[in-house]
């Protein structure tokens, strides 16, 4: 299968975070913006040097200097929107963490308002994508700074009517006890939000055990479920039960280092179960990747067919956190598409 069929191939995203996603020409023109910033970023800002989970998170910190005002947050929703639209992604759910930076007055109202409008914006254009928004909540911050996002979830829910669908759980998967924020996550619920939480990243069965209960909508990545790779096999046989779709980042766990190598990645155990799986970039700026990049590593990876590929972008749109009528929408035009495409 060529390149050219994967990017024409209609694409769903589901885990996606804003300042991980931003392109290394945003960076370009955000970094000309500012004077304080480490000049070596576009050295690090390359697939394989941020090559340890912990890497990773040294590339957000520098990433997040550069977005500390509403200005720069607006441009990187913006063109993370457009850069997508192009890799053919017919609906796109972004996260992203609200973010106060005392120096230069950005609060986290403003944040998620310079997210929101830039959405907006770009619905009033001439580009075939729908987008929506999950707000994420950062494990290394307390459970009230968790809570207050989830009230500002709940308050933007309301005032765009819809766009914001859910709250994520992410962070440093090293740092802190999940289950913790448990209270948080029924909240959440109570106020219609869907939950998207990074589970089992790193080995963590009794954290994993105790968040399933609630239980998630979806698993962000799910690394760490089997028993081989530090789960159990009562965390699988759960995940299976339930039927909780995976959120799965392949070229991110090898970066990460979280998964040795591609044909070692948990895609295989999960796929030929015929468990739900949609396949995702997470930080397609970080990774150097794209959406299209993934499908196609998937499918070289495990001998995937031309059928199979269409088909699981298709199921992706089973798991999305709108309503029915959008997945209605979005499958007519897969199927449209399909039909003329083959
Ligand atoms: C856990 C991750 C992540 O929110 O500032 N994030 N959390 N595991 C991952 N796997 C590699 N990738 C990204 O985007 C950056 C933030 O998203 C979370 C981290 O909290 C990171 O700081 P936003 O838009």
């Amino acid at each position: 299968m060529s390149e050219k069929f994967f990017k024409k191939l209609p694409k769903v995203e589901l885990h996606a975070h804003i300042n991980g996603s931003i392109s290394e020409d945003t960076m370009a023109t955000l970094v000309a913006r500012k004077q304080a910033v480490d000049q070596d970023w576009r050295l690090m800002y390359r697939k394989g040097e941020s090559d340890t989970l912990e890497g990773v998170f040294k590339m957000f910190k520098l990433i997040h200097q550069i977005t500390d005002n509403t200005d720069a947050v607006y441009k990187v929703t913006y063109d993370v929107i457009h850069e997508f639209a192009a890799d053919n992604v017919k609906y796109l759910e972004l996260r992203t963490t609200p973010r106060a930076e005392p120096g230069t007055g950005m609060t986290k109202t403003a944040y998620v308002e310079a997210v929101i409008q830039a959405i907006q914006d770009c619905a009033l254009e001439d580009i075939d994508i729908i987008v929506r928004l999950i707000l994420a909540i950062d494990r290394r911050h307390s459970v009230s700074v968790a809570m207050e996002t989830v009230n500002l979830a709940a308050e933007y829910r309301k005032k765009t009517e819809g766009l914001v669908v859910g709250v994520d759980f992410s962070g440093d998967p090293s740092v802190g006890d999940g289950s913790d924020f448990i209270p948080v996550f029924e909240e959440a619920r109570r106020h219609g939000l869907k939950l998207a939480l990074h589970l089992a990243e790193v080995p963590a069965p009794d954290e994993t055990w105790k968040l399933l209960q609630l239980p998630p909508d979806r698993i962000g990545h799910g690394t760490c479920l089997q028993p081989e790779v530090g789960g159990t096999q009562q965390l699988v046989d759960f995940v299976t039960a339930k039927r909780i779709p995976l959120e799965l980042c392949l070229t991110s766990n090898i970066v990460g280092r979280t998964v040795p190598d591609y044909d070692n990645h948990h895609f295989l155990f999960w796929y030929d179960r015929r468990h739900p799986c949609i396949v995702c970039t997470d930080d397609k700026g970080v990774f150097s990747t794209t959406l299209s990049n993934e499908y196609s590593v998937a499918a070289d990876t495990f001998n995937l067919s031309r059928d199979q590929v269409w088909q699981l972008s298709l199921d992706s749109i089973d798991h999305l956190f709108s309503d029915d009528e959008v997945k209605r929408k979005l499958r007519h035009k897969e199927r449209k598409l399909t039909r003329s495409t083959g």
